[in-house]
């Protein structure tokens, strides 16, 4: 499928509000990927489709991450963690993306993993900063955005860590090494 066919089917899968979320957040990804060297094209594909299997049922994920050999811890964590995985396979099976970097990208968009590229980077932090975000912290979060991409996702993950821990929420393994990673890499700038 082209873009506007992908836009098409994104925009009739999601209500009103993700779809608004979505375009946030594919414009906040193309300007990361061009202030931080990653592929803007690639970028705002990956944004597009980040979260177009957001709304599928809880079933109709856990089946696929059971029959399609993705993470099966990701079943002992919050189900929320499911759409990225899942979501990377939809693109590929639905909308025939093959390229690896974008579906990476929209594979991890939640959870991180340990040695994130740029093109996941930027897709993760357009995902906590886009314009409809309001969370406590995200105008610090926008700030660091444009002085370091990594100290402002783990400033990101940091959020989202310590909202887990306060909810007694189990931590998916990804998302620790996520955030040591870019600290290792962030204390040396
Ligand atoms: O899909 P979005 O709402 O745009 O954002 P997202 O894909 O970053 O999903 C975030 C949700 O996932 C957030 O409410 C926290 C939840 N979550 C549950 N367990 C974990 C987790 N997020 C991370 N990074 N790591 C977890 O272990
Ligand atoms: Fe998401
Ligand atoms: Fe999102």
């Amino acid at each position: 499928m082209n873009r506007d066919q992908i836009m098409k089917a994104v925009k009739q899968e999601l209500p009103n509000k993700r779809w608004v979320h979505t375009l946030g957040v594919m414009k906040t990804a193309v300007s990361l990927a061009k202030t931080y060297g990653a592929d803007p094209v690639k970028a705002d594909l990956a944004a597009l489709m980040h979260d177009y299997v957001k709304y599928w049922p809880m079933d109709k994920m856990r089946q696929v991450i059971l029959e399609q050999g993705l993470p099966q811890e990701l079943l002992d964590c919050d189900w929320e963690l499911w759409h990225a995985p899942v979501g990377a396979y939809a693109a590929k099976q639905e909308f025939g993306i093959e390229d690896e970097e974008i579906l990476d990208a929209i594979r991890y968009h939640t959870s991180g993993r340990e040695n994130m590229t740029t093109l996941d980077k930027v897709v993760c932090l357009a995902d906590y900063i886009e314009p409809g975000r309001d969370f406590p912290g995200v105008n610090d979060i926008r700030k660091l955005a444009k002085r370091s991409l990594d100290k402002a996702l783990a400033e990101g993950f940091d959020t989202t860590l310590l909202y887990l821990i306060s909810k007694h929420k189990p931590i998916f393994p990804l998302t620790l090494l996520a955030r040591n990673s870019l600290i290792k890499f962030s204390s040396k700038m």
